[in-house]
């Protein structure tokens, strides 16, 4: 409509100004107006392609806050991941390999189907274990709840690990999951977990993710992490609003370079209320408050709390990764550390002060 006035206005001077240099200035005008406008249109085209190909709609504040009300909430521009510019880069990272430690997922998921890991070492049911790794036909992965090779048996049990899975590859297009089960429902315990995670480690994982937490310190899971320092561990502060800098949880507080601990904020970028801090005992904070997630069966619902926080970082840890293989866990951690977006009210609400910045961590590896 604009370029059409700015035309009209062009011939109608044509008469007066007829052979005059003022016609061909305005010419020259009219053209760089066609050709901002045109670059601006294309930028609006690329930029919603962006947001449709990683499955992004305007309910997802937390990959793209523009201030929208999601579930009654109108949320505060520019609290979000920063994800965007690193799409748009559309940078060539490589596949990296994440352990989702979980219940079961729904792996016929409409995002899930494209991306578990399976075990090209393992024939499929022929009641062998051809890879000598202890599990029979673990063809996708382990069910250490249960013992048996099947990663999805109900929908009620298998939700959770389901959603943390498909908001890792909504953030991260590019990784491959390992499903490693050992709760049933929010039933789980410690013993069974460290063997998961172990699973997930020897299937060749470099990011682990723990939605969960124990009061209990596992001796033996505190030191296979410790052991294992080329693996990063993505732990949830948990959502019993504890102070993390007085109380521990397992894993999170394993004071180790390879273990991040996240905590939770809304879309206002307030903590959110149930979750865990701590100016040492927490590092970073991440969406968890009115989080669109894709269940098993494809199904929607809104969730809280600081497992989904952990996906996130998860998901972040595992794009930089991408981005440069030969990074190690603590490095991971220090460019997602020193790349929060700081907010007064969070400032001792976590080591970093703030919310992970993807975009900002990744040009830290510069
Ligand atoms: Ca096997
Ligand atoms: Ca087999
Ligand atoms: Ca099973």
């Amino acid at each position: 409509m604009i370029i059409y006035e700015i035309v009209l206005v062009f011939l109608f001077l044509e008469d007066e100004f007829l052979k005059s240099k003022k016609k061909i200035i305005i010419g020259i005008v009219c053209i760089i107006v066609i050709i901002v406008l045109g670059s601006v249109a294309f930028r609006n085209i690329s930029y919603t392609n962006s947001l449709k190909s990683h499955y992004v709609s305007r309910l997802d504040w937390a990959y793209n806050n523009k201030g929208q009300k999601v579930k009654g909430v109108s949320g505060t521009k520019g609290i979000d991941i920063d994800i965007i510019p690193f799409w748009q880069k559309k940078l060539d990272t490589n596949s990296v390999l994440v352990g989702v430690i979980d219940t079961g997922e729904y792996k016929k998921g409409k995002l899930l189907k494209n991306h578990i890991w399976s075990n090209k070492r393992e024939k499929a049911n022929d009641g062998k274990d051809n890879d000598k790794n202890g599990y029979i036909d673990d063809q996708y992965g382990w069910d250490f709840y249960n013992n048996d090779n099947t990663i999805y048996d109900n929908y009620l049990y298998d939700y959770h690990g389901t959603y943390i899975a498909n908001e890792i590859i909504k953030t991260n297009p590019k990784v491959q999951i390992i499903v490693s089960k050992f709760m049933k429902g929010t039933k789980g315990d410690a013993l069974d977990a460290t063997k998961a995670i172990n699973y997930a480690i020897n299937s060749g994982a470099r990011i682990i993710n723990c939605s969960w937490d124990f009061y209990k310190d596992e001796p033996k899971m505190r030191q296979l992490i410790h052991d294992n320092q080329n693996v990063l561990f993505v732990c949830a502060a948990g959502n019993s609003n504890l102070n993390l800098d007085k109380e521990d949880i397992f894993p999170a507080s394993y004071d180790e370079d390879n273990v991040i601990s996240v905590g939770a904020v809304n879309s206002q970028g307030k903590l959110y209320e149930y979750g865990g801090y701590g100016k040492n005992g927490v590092d970073i904070l991440a969406p968890g408050e009115n989080i669109n997630i894709l269940l098993p069966e494809n199904d929607k619902e809104y969730v809280d709390g600081t497992s989904i926080a952990t996906s996130y970082v998860s998901g972040a840890a595992s794009l930089l990764l991408g981005a440069k293989p030969d990074l190690k866990p603590y490095e991971i951690k220090k460019v997602i550390i020193n790349g929060a977006k700081k907010e007064t009210g969070l400032r001792n609400k976590c080591k970093s002060g703030g919310i992970l910045d993807i975009y900002a961590s990744y040009l830290l590896l510069k």
